[in-house]
């Protein structure tokens, strides 16, 4: 019985505090961590962005995501564009569409609600 009950205590603690993939990036004093809670895989992909400036929840932005994968030999330039919705405390949702494994760049593009604007950038590989 107790046995049982520490499993299911390890499942929920995995459940709620495991992102399968995360990733941080900052440009100026905006920092954003990018995470899954799936691995990355060739298809669509379930971000959640949590952005902060100085430790302060960036709320009410506009944020808009772009991956992409320059042309390669035989293939041509791969790209997903997408908005994220807030869902309040820094964190917005998103999904990309990645066309195959490789490494994608991925941009973050936030304007704050006084119009300020912040490019991020990092890389999203699988
Ligand atoms: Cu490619």
């Amino acid at each position: 019985m107790k046995f049982k009950f520490i499993l299911i205590s390890m499942l929920f603690a995995s459940l709620s505090f495991g992102a399968a993939w995360e990733q941080s990036t900052s440009s100026q004093n905006v920092k954003a961590v990018v995470s899954s809670d799936k691995p990355l895989i060739v298809g669509n992909n379930a971000l959640m962005i949590t952005l902060n400036q100085q430790n302060m929840p960036i709320d009410n932005a506009g944020v808009e995501v772009k991956a992409f994968m320059p042309a390669m030999p035989g293939m041509p330039a791969m790209e997903s564009k997408g908005k994220a919705v807030a869902q309040g405390h820094g964190i917005y949702k998103t999904s990309v569409n990645l066309d195959m494994g490789g490494t994608w760049q991925f941009q973050i593009f936030v304007t704050t609600k006084e119009g300020k604007k912040y490019r991020l950038k990092t890389s999203l590989s699988l």
